[in-house]
């Protein structure tokens, strides 16, 4: 049995209720011994991970790891947000009780750590200071020390963060036990995993995998679920699946701060770490905040709306990443960096990592190369020959510190003020690159039909288009009407609201299926125009799904698209639009309790369309 008073002394964590709780879930889980880690300790735990076998070296400074083989995603099915209130219950956050999870949680917790170190990672979801810090903290036990590696690059990691807690007892409970792999039946019937937060005891119970927003529970388990649940409750913040970026116009001094929401595989961390394009870029500055979550909420002095990350790294998919989609990400995981690698392809002989998409082609020489399972390439069977080497979900973690155009101020306390909520998937038709909307209700309506195609973030069939509302589908804590709520409450209690829009940068030929818009830096180009609308310098064209751009107002400098191609992503089709109304109906009849002011602006849409002659 782990001597835990002496470990929690030895690392000075003085906060009783933390205490308590780690000898409850040490006991419980039988741990061997007991370690509490700060961000300090990552080099040594980085040379004891590489002296266990758990990360391999690649490269100066930087490590790869491969988890196992059935445990390379989230679970949508075996996550479940309990807690003690029917009411919770929504479409997609799989309600249970909670007085049935906790007791079945620890069940398959008791005495799975038997043998193992139990880490006690004190953390922090939020630049410190920020007004939302009080629901920010928390401490994670896990028995996996590739996961505390990831924590340290993912979040503010440090006993500091919980031994000066106001109130002691405010922090969340994030337990992550990881189970004996090769033994959990994953995606059968007799799936043995669980990945649950109990959103009224601000407690997480994840059990059964160490691989990313399963076992990282700062991440999508607080950052996200738990994130919202206590923002809901509290009625002041939400907690959201968006990337956030500062604009800086060197011409007229303004900073701008844009968020949004993008389904998985639609290109938001490229769109978050985008560069202005090179002939914008005399002007232009854009810097980094975030890729995945931001907190929101109303300074009650300024009146404004505000939004930080509360992350600290990124956990970013490898997949496609190359100097044209992403050189930003590229220059984060540089050596020297103590990036993580994760099941991309590895080979040991030269320590290089390679994935798809990285270069058009995969090494000629396969010598030494490994693919995500550990297997030699040159052994390949004609029957594989075509596999992937890396996986579609494999990773770089890395933290915010190594972005080459970080935000001077992303640690600040303050947060930014937001200008811009922007939402948008991956869309091969009907969607044009961006329309604008002013009225808070239609801006929230569009951000609960958002739709995506499945990703490999989470299991599900590649290419399958479904509704994803605010990219938040995984990652809903209660239900959706009550969000839709929520939403509109927080937001609109600012003063000076912000721009909505939903931007499209996947819209395709119908007949030869090229992309009607190069994408990446050129990004830049639409969001410019939303917030020279927002300032009023551009009037745009009305139509009855937003505003979109006349194309004399689209600052096109230095880019040469066919006319027709222009033509087409600045207009609408109005046919598809009706059909497609007719699809947001059945599903937002879905969710009950869905306020009357989404209801009005869908109908609102659906009789301007039917008026309108294009
Ligand atoms: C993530 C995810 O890791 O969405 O960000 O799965
Ligand atoms: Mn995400």
């Amino acid at each position: 049995m782990a001597d835990v008073e002496a470990a929690l002394d030895a690392a000075g964590l003085t906060n009783p209720h933390v205490r308590d709780y780690v000898k409850y879930y040490a006991e419980l889980t039988g741990a061997e011994r007991v370690e509490v880690v700060t961000a300090a300790d990552d080099d040594r735990l980085i040379a004891e991970a590489l002296e266990a076998g758990e990360l391999e070296p690649a490269g100066e400074g930087r490590y790869y790891s491969r988890s196992y083989h059935k445990d390379t995603a989230r679970s949508e099915e075996r996550t479940i947000v309990a807690t003690n209130d029917e009411k919770d219950k929504g479409v997609y956050n799989n309600w249970r009780p909670a007085s049935e999870m906790k007791p079945l949680l620890e069940d398959r917790m008791r005495g799975a750590s038997k043998g193992k170190t139990m880490y006690v990672v004190p953390y922090l979801m939020s630049p410190p200071g920020n007004e939302l810090a009080p629901w920010a903290a928390g401490v994670e036990l896990t028995d996996t020390r590739t996961v505390v590696l990831h924590m340290i690059r993912m979040a503010r990691v440090g006993v500091e963060h919980i031994n000066e807690l106001e109130d002691q007892n405010s922090f969340v409970r994030a337990v992550h036990v990881t189970g004996d792999l090769e033994n959990l039946g994953q995606g059968t019937p007799e799936d043995q995993r669980y990945f649950v937060t109990i959103g009224d005891e601000r407690t997480i119970l994840h059990f059964g995998s160490s691989y990313g927003g399963n076992a990282l529970l700062g991440k999508i388990a607080h950052g996200l679920r738990q994130g919202a649940y206590d923002g809901w409750a509290s009625k002041k913040f939400l907690a959201e699946q968006y990337m956030l970026i500062g604009i800086h116009d060197k011409e007229t001094g303004k900073d701008y701060h844009v968020c949004g929401g993008f389904p998985s595989a639609s290109g938001k961390t490229n769109l978050a770490m985008m560069l202005a394009p090179d002939a914008l870029g005399d002007r232009y500055h854009v810097s980094f905040y975030g890729d995945d979550i931001a907190w929101l909420w109303v300074d009650e002095k300024t009146g404004r709306l505000m939004g930080m990350n509360p992350e600290y790294g990124v956990f970013g998919v490898a997949k496609d990443t190359n100097e044209t989609t992403n050189p930003t990400a590229l220059k984060s995981v540089d050596p020297g960096t103590k990036t993580i690698f994760t099941n991309v392809a590895y080979n040991p002989k030269t320590q290089e990592v390679w994935w798809e998409g990285r270069t058009p082609e995969p090494p000629a020489d396969v010598d030494g190369w490994l693919d995500w399972k550990g297997n030699p390439i040159a052994e390949r069977s004609e029957a594989e020959k075509n596999d992937p080497w890396a996986h579609p979900n494999s990773r770089f973690t890395t933290t915010l510190d190594n972005v080459p155009n970080i935000a001077q101020d992303y640690d600040a306390a303050a947060g930014v003020p937001i200008d811009a909520i922007i939402f948008g998937g991956r869309t091969r038709d009907r969607e044009p690159l961006v329309r604008a909307i002013h009225d808070l209700a239609e801006g929230v309506y569009d951000g609960l039909t958002l739709g995506a195609e499945a990703t490999f973030a989470a299991e599900g069939v590649e290419g399958q288009l479904r509704y994803d509302p605010m990219s938040n589908r995984p990652f809903m804590a209660y239900g959706e009407g009550d969000y839709a709520q929520h939403y509109l409450d927080v937001v609109g209690a600012a003063k000076e609201q912000p721009i909505f829009a939903h931007v499209n940068w996947f819209q395709r030929d119908p007949e030869d299926g090229h992309f009607l818009w190069p994408g990446y830096r050129e990004n830049l180009r639409p969001l410019l125009w939303l917030l020279q609308l927002k300032n009023g310098e551009v009037k745009g064209n009305r139509t009855p799904v937003g505003i979109l751009p006349t194309e004399e107002e689209l600052n096109l400098d230095g880019l040469d698209l066919p006319a027709e191609d222009l033509q087409r992503i600045l207009s609408i089709d109005k046919e598809r639009w009706q059909q497609e109304m007719g699809f947001r109906e059945e599903h937002l009849k879905g969710f009950e309790r869905m306020p009357e002011a989404i209801w009005e602006a869908h109908r609102r849409v659906a009789a301007e369309l039917d008026q309108y002659e294009g």
